[in-house]
C-alpha cells in the first residue's frame, strides 16, 4: 500500500459529480482528519460520507496493489511486465482468429471521474479498433446526450440547471439531496435548495418515491414509472394553451417552435391524468407556476432517462425550458464554459449517430458505442464477429447492467478477459488478468468531465498525496504500457494533456496558475453562449427534431396497455456509491439497506408485515430481500436500491460480502430499453411480490 504524505492537503474528492474539496491532514503516515474544505471557492466545507470513506478506501487491505492472473479458481500475482505481455496476447489472439469485433470492452463509471483513465486510456482502447464498444452512459444518460446531440448539435453540449439564481425549480427523477447532483454538478445542494426557498422561490418533486429532495421540497407528486413524457407534453400543452409559450431572444435562431406546439396539442393534461397519476388541474397549476416564475428551470436525472421514453423526456425538459424564455438565461438552464473545454476544437454539424449497427440485435452505435443492454446477445449469439475477449475499465457490469444475472454467466464463457479495476468483485472475478491503478488519494486530479457540467465555471487540480509502493502503477502509466506493446507508440503524460488544454481553453490559464490556487479558481457564473456556442450544422436550436417526432406515436401505448400491478424503481443512498464502496466499513454500519419499499396497501394485499423476508419476481429473474413497508412509495410501485448483490463466490470484497445485500439488475431485463436511444429502461419493470417462503 501506499504511503500518505504527512501535511494539510487540498484536493477534490472525485467519487462523485459534485467535486467538493476536502482538507485531508496527514501525520505519520495516517489521515487524522478529513473534512469538506470551508475555503473552496465552489464547494465551501461540503462533504458527504462518502468523502470520508476515502480513508478507508485507501486502507481497504482487499483493494489490490499488483497485478493478478487466475488460473482456475486461483489467483496469483505477477509482477507488470508479464502481466501487460499475458494481456496483449490475450487479446491479439483473439483477434487474430476472429477479428477485431470479438473484443469488447466495457467503461464503467469512475473512467469519467478520474483525469488519468480520461486523457491516457484512448490509445490503447483504439488500438483494439473493435466497434463492440460499451459503456456506463447506456445504463445512465444516454438520452441527455441523444438530446443534445439533435437540438444543439453535440452530446456534450449538456443545458445545466442553474440553481443558484433560479425561482423555481422543478425537478423529476432525482434526487440529489442524495446523489449530491449529476449532471448538475453543484456540490451541497441542500443548502442549494433550502437557498432557492429561501429567496422565495418554489422547489416542486415528481417522483414515484417521496424522496429525501421532495421532503424538502415545497411541493411533491408522484408519478407512474415511464410516464414523465406524458406529463411533459401536457405541460407544454397547458402553457401553449395559456398563450405564455414564447422564444424570446432564443427565436432568430431557432427552428421547430411550431412543430413542437403541434405536438403538444394531442396531450391535454385530462389526456394523460390517468396515465400519469396526476390530476389535471394539478398539471395545469404546476405548468402556470412554471410558466410565470419570473427565472425557471425544469431539471430531470435518471429517473427520467432509465425508463422507456427516455429520450423524449429529455428532449421535452430542454423544450420545456426553451419556450419558457429560460434556455440559456440566468436561473434556467446554462452551459457553463470550463476552462479545460473539451468543445474547444469541435466542429459544426460533425456529430452523428446510428452510424452503424450492433450485429444481434441492430441496435445503433451512439458516439462510438453500443447500448450495453446488448452485450449478452453480442456475447452469445454464434457467427462471425461474436464477443470472444473482454476488457473492463473501471466497471462492474455484472451488478450495474440489465439482466445482470445472464451477463455473469456469458462472462465465465470467454476465451480471454483483463480487467483495468482495483477491486476483486463480481464482474472482474472473470478476468484472465487483472490490472489495479492506484486510486482516490493516491492519484492526481483534474475534473475533465464535471467542469461541463457545473453551476459555476471554476478549476481546480489536486496533487497526489501518496508515494506509490513499488508494485503500483497509475492508471495512465498501465494503459501507455499496453498501447506500447500494440502500437510502439506512446502518449504525454496527464498533467501535461491538462496544461495544454488549460493553455487552449476560454480562460487562457494553466497548469502553474491553477496549481497556485489549491481551493480553486472561480471565473463566476455561467454566462448565456448562444447561438455562438452551438454545433449545429445551421448553427441553430431545433425545438422539434425529427427523431424525435418520429418517437411519439410509441407514446400511444402508454394509453392502450394497463400499468403493471406492481412496477420497479431504483433507490440511490448517500452510503452507496453504485456497486463498488460495499466494501468501505464506515459506509456499511447500520444493517442491510438493501429492502424492497413498498406501500402499506400493496404490503397488505399481499399478507406482508415490515420486516419479512419477500421474493421479488420479474421476467428475468428473483431476489429474496426484506421488505419495508412505506407509504414513501407510490401504491403499485416498489423500490429496491442498486449496486447490492455481494453474495457471489471467488470475490476479494470481506466487508461488502458480510451484507451482501441482492442485485436490482437480476430483475431488470436487457430487452427493456428506451427504443430511441437504447438505453437500459429500468424504471417501472413490471414485477411480482410475495411473502418467502410463501
Ligand atoms: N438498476 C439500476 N442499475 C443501474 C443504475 C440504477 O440506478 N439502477 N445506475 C446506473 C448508473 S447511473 C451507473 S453510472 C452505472 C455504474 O456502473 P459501473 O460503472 O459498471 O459500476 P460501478 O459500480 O460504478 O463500478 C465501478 C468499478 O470501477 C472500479 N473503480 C473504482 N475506481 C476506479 C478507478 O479509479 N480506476 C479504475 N480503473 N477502476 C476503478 C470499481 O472497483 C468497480 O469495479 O450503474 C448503472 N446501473
Ligand atoms: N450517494 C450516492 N450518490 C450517487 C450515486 C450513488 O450510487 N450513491 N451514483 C452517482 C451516479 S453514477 C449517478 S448517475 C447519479 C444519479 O443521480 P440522480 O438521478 O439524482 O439519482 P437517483 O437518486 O437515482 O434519483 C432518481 C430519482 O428518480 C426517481 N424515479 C425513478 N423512476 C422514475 C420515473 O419513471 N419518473 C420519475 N419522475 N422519477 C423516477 C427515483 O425515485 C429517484 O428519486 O448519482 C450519483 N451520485
Ligand atoms: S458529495 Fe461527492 S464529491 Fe462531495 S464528498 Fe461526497 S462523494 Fe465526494
Ligand atoms: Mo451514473
Amino acid at each position: 500500500m501506499s504511503a500518505l504524505r504527512d501535511g494539510i492537503h487540498l484536493r477534490a474528492c472525485n467519487l462523485c459529480e459534485a467535486i467538493c474539496g476536502l482538507a485531508i491532514t496527514v501525520e505519520g503516515g495516517a489521515v487524522v482528519d478529513l473534512r469538506g474544505d470551508a475555503a473552496d471557492v465552489f464547494s465551501k466545507g461540503h462533504i458527504c460520507p462518502k468523502g470520508s470513506a476515502l480513508i478507508d478506501l485507501h486502507a481497504d487491505p482487499d483493494r489490490l496493489t499488483a497485478p493478478l492472473r487466475r488460473r482456475g479458481t486461483q489467483w496469483e500475482p505477477i509482477g507488470w511486465d508479464d502481466a501487460y505481455d499475458l494481456v496483449v496476447r490475450g487479446l491479439q489472439d483473439v483477434v487474430a482468429r476472429c477479428g477485431d469485433d470479438a473484443v469488447a470492452i466495457y467503461l464503467g463509471n469512475p473512467n469519467v471521474h478520474n483525469s488519468g483513465t480520461m486523457l491516457s486510456s484512448g490509445g490503447f482502447l483504439r488500438a483494439l479498433r473493435t466497434r463492440n464498444r460499451f459503456s456506463a452512459t447506456s445504463v445512465d444518460q444516454l438520452p441527455h446526450h441523444r438530446a443534445a446531440l439533435e437540438m444543439f448539435g453535440h452530446p456534450l453540449l449538456l443545458p445545466i440547471p442553474d440553481v443558484d439564481r433560479t425561482d423555481h425549480f422543478l425537478v423529476l427523477g432525482a434526487n440529489p439531496l442524495v446523489s449530491n447532483g449529476s449532471m448538475l454538478t453543484a456540490p451541497g445542494m441542500r443548502d442549494r435548495v433550502r437557498a432557492i426557498r429561501e429567496r422565495g422561490g418554489r422547489v416542486i418533486v415528481i417522483d414515484p418515491r417521496r424522496s429525501e429532495t421532495a421532503a424538502a421540497a415545497d411541493e411533491h407528486h408522484f408519478i407512474r414509472p415511464g410516464t414523465d413524457a406524458l406529463f411533459l407534453l401536457a405541460l407544454m400543452n397547458a402553457i401553449d394553451a395559456a398563450g405564455e409559450a414564447r422564444l424570446g431572444r432564443l427565436t432568430p435562431f431557432t427552428d421547430g417552435f411550431d412543430a413542437l406546439r403541434a405536438a403538444a396539442r394531442a396531450f391535454p393534461p385530462e389526456r394523460v391524468a390517468a396515465p400519469t397519476g396526476i390530476d389535471a388541474a394539478t398539471i395545469r397549476r404546476i405548468a402556470r407556476a412554471f410558466a410565470s416564475a419570473p427565472r425557471a428551470v425544469a431539471y430531470g436525472r435518471i429517473g427520467l432517462s432509465t425508463q422507456p421514453f427516455g429520450g423524449l423526456c429529455q428532449w421535452l425538459l430542454n423544450a420545456l425550458n426553451a419556450v419558457t424564455e429560460n434556455l440559456d438565461a440566468p436561473g434556467g438552464a446554462m452551459w457553463p464554459l470550463p476552462a479545460f473545454d473539451l468543445l474547444q476544437g469541435a466542429k459544426r454539424g460533425q456529430a452523428h449517430a446510428g452510424r452503424w449497427r450492433s450485429r444481434a440485435r441492430g441496435l445503433p452505435e451512439f458516439d462510438g458505442e453500443f447500448p450495453v443492454a446488448t452485450l449478452i446477445d453480442e456475447l452469445r449469439t454464434p457467427g462471425p464477429g461474436r464477443v470472444r475477449a473482454f476488457v473492463t475499465v473501471a466497471g462492474n457490469p455484472v451488478l450495474s447492467t440489465p439482466s445482470g444475472a445472464e451477463l455473469d454467466a456469458a462472462l465465465a464463457d470467454l476465451e480471454f478477459m483483463v480487467s483495468v479495476d482495483p477491486y476483486l468483485n463480481e464482474t472482474t472475478r472473470h478476468a484472465d488478468v487483472i490490472l489495479p491503478p492506484a486510486i482516490g488519494l493516491e492519484v492526481e486530479h483534474y475534473d475533465v468531465i464535471f467542469h461541463h457540467l457545473a453551476v459555476r465555471n471554476t478549476a481546480r487540480y489536486s496533487e497526489a498525496i501518496a508515494v506509490l509502493d513499488e508494485s503500483q502503477r497509475y492508471d495512465w502509466q498501465i494503459f501507455e504500457a499496453l498501447r506500447l506493446r500494440m502500437t510502439g507508440a506512446t502518449g504525454a503524460p496527464p498533467h501535461v494533456r491538462i496544461d495544454r488544454a488549460l493553455r487552449a481553453g476560454p480562460y487562457r490559464t494553466n497548469l502553474d496558475d491553477v496549481r497556485a490556487h489549491p481551493h480553486g479558481v472561480d471565473y463566476g457564473p455561467p454566462k448565456p453562449v448562444l447561438p455562438e456556442r452551438l454545433l449545429t450544422a445551421d448553427s441553430r436550436v431545433q425545438l422539434a427534431p425529427p427523431a424525435m417526432l418520429a418517437d411519439l406515436p410509441r407514446l400511444e401505448t402508454m394509453f392502450a396497455e394497463p400499468p403493471p400491478a406492481l412496477s420497479l424503481i431504483g433507490r440511490r443512498q448517500l452510503r452507496s456509491n453504485n456497486s463498488w464502496m460495499h466494501n468501505a466499513p464506515r459506509l456499511m454500519r447500520g444493517g442491510d439497506r438493501c429492502t424492497l419499499q413498498l406501500h402499506p396497501l400493496d404490503a397488505d394485499a399481499r399478507a406482508i408485515g415490515d420486516g419479512d423476508r419477500v421474493e421479488v419476481r420479474s421476467r428475468t429473474g428473483a431476489v429474496v430481500v426484506p421488505a419495508e413497508i412505506t407509504d414513501a412509495v407510490m401504491p403499485g410501485v416498489v423500490s429496491l436500491p442498486h449496486g447490492f448483490g455481494h453474495g457471489h463466490g471467488g470475490t476479494r470484497l470481506s466487508v461488502a460480502s458480510e451484507t451482501p445485500g441482492a442485485s436490482i439488475n437480476d430483475l431488470t431485463d436487457r430487452e427493456r430499453i428506451d427504443e430511441l436511444t437504447g438505453n437500459a429502461a429500468f424504471s417501472g419493470t413490471p414485477v411480482e411480490v410475495v411473502r418467502y417462503p410463501a
